[in-house]
């Protein structure tokens, strides 16, 4: 059997977002008229079934003929392609290979501990365990989908992000100001709409809230100006100004984010005690760092690393399996659970007493749409070494005190495509990472290239400050501070890629970020 022929089985199941065993993949591999034996293999799997096993292809092989009616296992229906629409995922030829994460299985039921579902102060922490997590979507996915679903996501993010602008503005509902007087001075809370400029070259903002749509013009020539620059749609803002005379448009004179309060002071350990933060170890890929991670471990063990107690991971454990077009023919390691063995060998390597905590990426296999639930229990078990935590994407982490927000970073491709260069680039990822801090969300934007699925809850809010911001995805260490809050991205463990040559993206490789929890200063350490 060749590899071409592994390749196109891979490819042709990885499209249809399903995993393959050796025998699976052995058998599909030799077969004839392989476009219709894929196409019935993949009809007559249950629905929700990730990995097409030897059994599967062998039960259809046998029985020539016959039709199914059950649907095609890909069709997850709380994955967001951004609309509403309950149409099928956009790109979803390209659906990478994942599980449904541990979105039945709540975190912690495997030592029985109790989880409260709910707000803000759900805890997901063992007794004795001096990691506390919340925020974490695992275990309460509720999203089917629905349209009613959507609403109530933008009603939450509405909800809170507004509640942190009103002790700013003395806002009053869109339909209110349509009964105010033309020169009234008025304050709007709202989403951000719509954002074009004028015929003129001034700028209008459409705000939204749950009583109506409000038009606000931002004049060119205003300071603040250069702040519509910053303005993502979807996101939530405060505008202050003047009605013009007819009433039909409000005059801004000021634009307000939810923001990080100025006189935010960040908590801090009392002992002196260090964390490692990384990102992106991309194991299965071919230019995972391999001997660079092991340099890592080894110093880990070193008198140097002694006050190093915790190790932070943002994401993208491993390559995964048809995450991007043509990715397949960089992957040492083709099969997505032996990927996460390996993963699991190279965490085995690290101090065994290290408490470890990792979130899920856009190549980790579980649903794309964020919020991401943490891998499920088959994963989790394989990744079981040191007794690693697993907590979904995004999740608030409290270790000795000091909370840290770790969101894998997919969002940030499109803040830097959406925001000028000044306000958000892979050169500079920590004022991406400062913008949505002041915007009080880790993906705004709906409807773009981010998918989002509709919970009922907006776990994308960052309700809480967070101490530090820690973060991956665009492969570029980047480390800055925003108003009292640590911001880290910790770059990745993966050379240079092909399409990542082809575009010009200079990685940022095999950088652990260790961070004081007593003070919250940074230090990159290279192991390249
Ligand atoms: O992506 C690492 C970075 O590279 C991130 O900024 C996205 C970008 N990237 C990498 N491969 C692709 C393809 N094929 N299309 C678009 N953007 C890409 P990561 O997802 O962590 O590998
Ligand atoms: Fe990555
Ligand atoms: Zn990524």
């Amino acid at each position: 059997m060749s590899d071409e022929a592994d390749r196109r089985v891979l490819r042709a199941l990885a499209s249809r977002g399903i995993n393959v065993d050796r025998e699976a993949l052995t058998l599909l591999a030799e077969v004839e008229e392989f476009d219709e034996t894929v196409e019935r293999v993949t009809e007559s799997l249950p629905e929700g079934t990730l990995v097409l096993t030897g059994e599967h292809v062998r039960s259809v092989l046998d029985v020539k003929g016959r039709s199914s009616s059950s649907p095609p296992s890909n069709g997850d229906p709380s994955v967001s392609t951004g609309t509403p629409d309950p149409k099928p995922p956009d790109g979803a030829e390209n659906a990478p290979v994942e599980t449904k994460g541990s979105s039945v299985t709540p975190p912690g039921s495997d030592d029985g501990t109790a989880l409260e579902p709910g707000a803000d102060g759900e805890l997901a922490t063992r007794p004795t365990d001096p990691i506390e997590i919340t925020g974490d979507i695992t275990g309460r996915s509720t999203g089917t989908g629905e349209y009613k679903q959507f609403v109530s996501l933008f009603r939450d993010r509405y909800e809170r992000l507004s509640a942190m602008l009103r002790g700013r503005v003395n806002h009053r509902p869109m339909r209110a100001v349509r009964g105010m007087p033309g020169g009234s001075d008025v304050d709007l809370v709202g989403m951000v709409n719509d954002i074009r400029s004028t015929a003129n070259g001034h700028w209008l903002i459409e705000l939204e809230d749950t009583t109506g749509r409000f038009p606000c013009l931002v004049m060119k020539d205003r300071e603040i100006a250069d702040l519509v620059g910053e303005l993502l749609c979807d996101e939530v803002i405060a505008v202050r100004g003047t009605l013009s005379d007819d009433a039909g448009i409000v005059f801004t004179d000021e634009i307000h984010f939810p923001e990080v309060p100025r006189t935010n002071r960040p908590n801090t350990a009392d002992r002196h005690v260090q964390a490692a933060l990384v990102s992106d170890v991309h194991v299965g890929s071919q230019e995972f760092v391999e001997e660079a991670w092991e340099r890592f471990a080894d110093w880990l063990h070193t008198e140097e690393a002694a006050n190093v107690e915790y190790l932070l991971i943002a994401g993208d454990m491993v390559e995964g399996v048809g995450v991007y077009p043509n990715q397949d023919a960089e992957l040492t390691i083709v099969d997505i659970y032996e990927q996460y063995e390996r993963f699991a060998e190279h965490l085995k390597a690290v101090p065994g007493d290290l408490e470890i905590v990792m979130i899920p990426g856009n190549h980790d296999a579980v649903r794309l749409a964020e919020p991401q639930p943490g891998f499920d229990d088959e994963l989790r078990g394989i990744m079981s070494a040191h007794d690693a935590r697993v907590t979904g994407n995004p999740s608030l982490v409290t270790i000795e005190g000091v909370s840290v927000l770790m969101y894998h970073g997919t969002s940030f491709d499109e803040v830097n495509a959406e925001l000028p260069e000044s306000k958000a680039s892979y050169d500079a990822i920590e004022r991406t990472m400062t913008q949505l801090l002041k915007k009080r969300h880790v993906a705004p934007q709906y409807g773009g290239r981010i998918r989002i699925a509709p919970e009922e809850r907006d776990y994308l809010v960052i309700g809480e400050v967070p101490d530090v911001f820690h973060a991956g995805h665009v492969h570029k260490l980047g480390v800055g501070e925003y108003h009292g809050v640590r911001i880290v991205n910790s770059a990745c463990w993966q050379a240079q890629t092909e399409f990542q040559r082809s575009v010009n993206i200079q990685p940022d490789v095999a950088y652990a970020v260790i961070l004081d929890l007593d003070t919250l200063s940074v230090t990159a350490r290279s192991f390249g």
